[in-house]
């Protein structure tokens, strides 16, 4: 093994956030590009709630949280800071706000993009709940280019895929219904070039291929 093992999917969020931070940090890895309705048993054999992303450090360990992949990286480097240049305070927010993203916002997030799947309510009691959380973000950018102040931080990376999600589901409602600068940081995020870097399309991996490398990729 020559790099770390990264079990990923390219549409998945949380998957998202890991291939970003593990891109700011200059690592690389070995991209498995998994299918979630045929995951390959070496990723079940690692970590048997088989979610993506997962992580085979070198040293043999097994990351099978986003955020810790997240950590695990930038502890390794950070040149941007993301991670290192937040203050005790900043961090206290981060934790606070990726906390509510990924309980109460991905909750309501999961039922406004799937409403079928949830019949009880309309789509749009869905997205009047999950409204919460955007307006919290609208605040927290009202006076700061990024969540945390001027810096692109952690927890930017760690909420914008969801964001990015459910505008996806109605962008036409999304950038009229008064979240100016979320719309305005979310479009910045979608247009960058590390986004552009990280969703490069891969074919499923298969037990026995070469190695492909990510953030370049090239076989070995
Ligand atoms: N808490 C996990 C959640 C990961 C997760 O739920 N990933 C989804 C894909 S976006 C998954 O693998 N679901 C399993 C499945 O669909 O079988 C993390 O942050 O890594």
């Amino acid at each position: 093994m020559n790099y770390p093992i990264l079990y990923s999917f390219r549409r998945c969020p949380y998957a998202m956030r890991a291939r970003m931070a593990i891109t700011s940090s200059g690592l690389t890895v070995e991209l498995r590009e998994v299918e979630l309705k045929n995951k390959p048993s070496s990723l079940i054999a690692l970590s048997t709630k088989a979610t993506v992303p997962v992580l085979l450090t070198m040293d043999n360990k097994v990351i099978d949280e986003s955020l810790d992949i997240m950590v695990w990286s930038l502890s390794s480097a950070d040149p941007d800071g993301w991670l290192t240049n937040l203050s005790s305070d900043q961090k206290t927010v981060s934790n606070k706000l990726i906390t509510n993203n990924d309980s109460e916002f991905k909750y309501w997030l999961d039922r406004y993009k799937y409403a079928n799947r949830y019949p009880e309510h309309g789509q749009q009691v869905y997205r009047q709940h999950a409204e919460k959380s955007l307006s919290v973000l609208e605040n927290h950018l009202s006076n700061t280019r990024y969540l945390l102040g001027s810096e692109l931080s952690i927890a930017d990376i760690a909420i914008f895929p969801f964001i990015r999600q459910f505008y996806f589901v109605d962008p036409a409602w999304f950038e009229q219904a008064g979240y100016p600068k979320l719309n305005g940081w979310l479009q910045q995020l979608i247009e960058s070039h590390l986004f552009e870097l990280i969703m490069h399309k891969y074919t499923p991996w298969k037990e026995g291929e070469p190695t492909l490398t990510f953030p370049e990729a090239f076989f070995s």
